[in-house]
């Protein structure tokens, strides 16, 4: 029942500026990734707006960073707000997500700042927390335009242009490759548009250098999927020279998969997060390179946006573009 829920929620800010509490709000009880119970969240207690950080997999170090930005941003804030942080268990718990939307506004949150899973499916969910009054506001992931219009919702967007950003990564692997050389690439969940945006980005750096892409497949955005498909992108095609992953979970996992069929002078492979494994693979030789789109910061750009609308409902609510950064071992020495 406890690991069903797969939730972790934290709230933050109440009683005494600076003092992080954890407090059991709705009644039930959620779990960690390590299955370790934790919180949920409750009616607020002071008068401070309640802000909701809704993410994804805290299994991922991309959100921890992101949850830890905006932990140290509402403690640097303590008088304007409180922050619940809330993550999901795996990637692809679509409904666990949206049941968080809800349980968030029934917990009396004024704002919602979410990361969604899906573009699409977490849609109704979010019209509904708009329809009740509270902030909504999309980060990291964007929303689908499309079904954004057909439901007469307006949310803004606050992250980065992935496809650029897959773009730049692709551009620098290509200097290190050949025309005519293969590669691969693992997708992440075909569902999220900035996992199609990275797909094209890095569509777009190969066809420009020429180099051919013989094997395109989602992994989801998970480790071990990426590890299983990878060792087998690997005996279809003896040829590879690189696979180009959609995020450093996959990329990760691609690496152990190389090292496994023993082409690390072989293969190269590059990612998309800057988290700290990958850096040290960077640093190591045995990754290329990745993107930085700043994770500790993208959450609290949304919260920042959020606090704006909640002083002025009626103010911009045009999308924001936030930085995304290509890292090699170059940049890497320089810290
Ligand atoms: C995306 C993020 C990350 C991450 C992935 C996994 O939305 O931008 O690149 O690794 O989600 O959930």
């Amino acid at each position: 029942m406890l690991l069903a829920f797969g939730a972790v929620m934290l709230t933050i800010g109440c009683g005494r500026p600076n003092e992080s509490t954890i407090r059991d709000v709705s009644g039930a009880t959620t779990a960690n990734e390590s299955g370790k119970a934790e919180t949920s969240a409750s009616k607020s207690t002071t008068d401070k707006p309640k802000i909701a950080l809704v993410m994804k997999s805290l299994a991922n170090e991309f959100f921890s960073t992101m949850a830890d930005g905006a932990k140290k941003h509402q403690s640097d804030n303590a008088a304007k707000y409180e922050l619940v942080v809330n993550g999901i268990k795996d990637e692809r718990d679509l409904a666990r997500q949206s049941a968080l939307v809800d349980e968030m506004v029934a917990a009396g949150a004024k704002a919602i700042v979410i990361a969604p899973a899906d573009s699409k499916a977490l849609i109704p969910a979010l019209r509904r927390a708009k329809k009740a009054g509270v902030v909504v506001v999309n980060i990291d992931n964007k929303l689908d335009e499309d079904v954004l219009k057909q439901e007469k919702v307006s949310i803004p967007f606050v992250g980065p242009n992935n496809l650029t950003g897959a773009k730049a990564v692709g551009a620098y692997l290509a200097t290190k490759l050949q025309a005519g050389d293969q590669v691969a690439v693992l997708e992440g969940i075909r569902t999220s548009f900035n996992a199609t945006q990275r797909r094209l980005g890095f569509e777009q750096s190969m066809k420009e250098a020429k180099i051919e892409i013989v094997d395109s497949q989602s992994a989801q955005w998970e480790v071990n999927q990426a590890n299983t498909i990878a060792a087998s992108m690997l005996n279809e095609h003896p040829k590879l020279k690189a696979i180009l992953a959609a995020n450093d979970s996959m990329a990760l996992g691609a690496m152990a998969a190389i090292k496994a069929a023993n082409k690390t002078e072989q293969v190269q492979v590059i990612g998309f997060d800057n988290i700290s494994a990958v850096q040290q693979a960077i640093r190591e030789g045995k990754i290329l390179a990745t993107a930085d789109q700043h994770g500790d910061q993208l959450a609290v750009f949304g919260i920042e946006v959020a606090m704006q609308l909640l002083q002025n409902p009626s103010g911009d609510v045009s999308d924001r573009e936030t930085p995304v950064d290509l890292i090699t071992a170059n940049e890497l020495a320089n810290k």
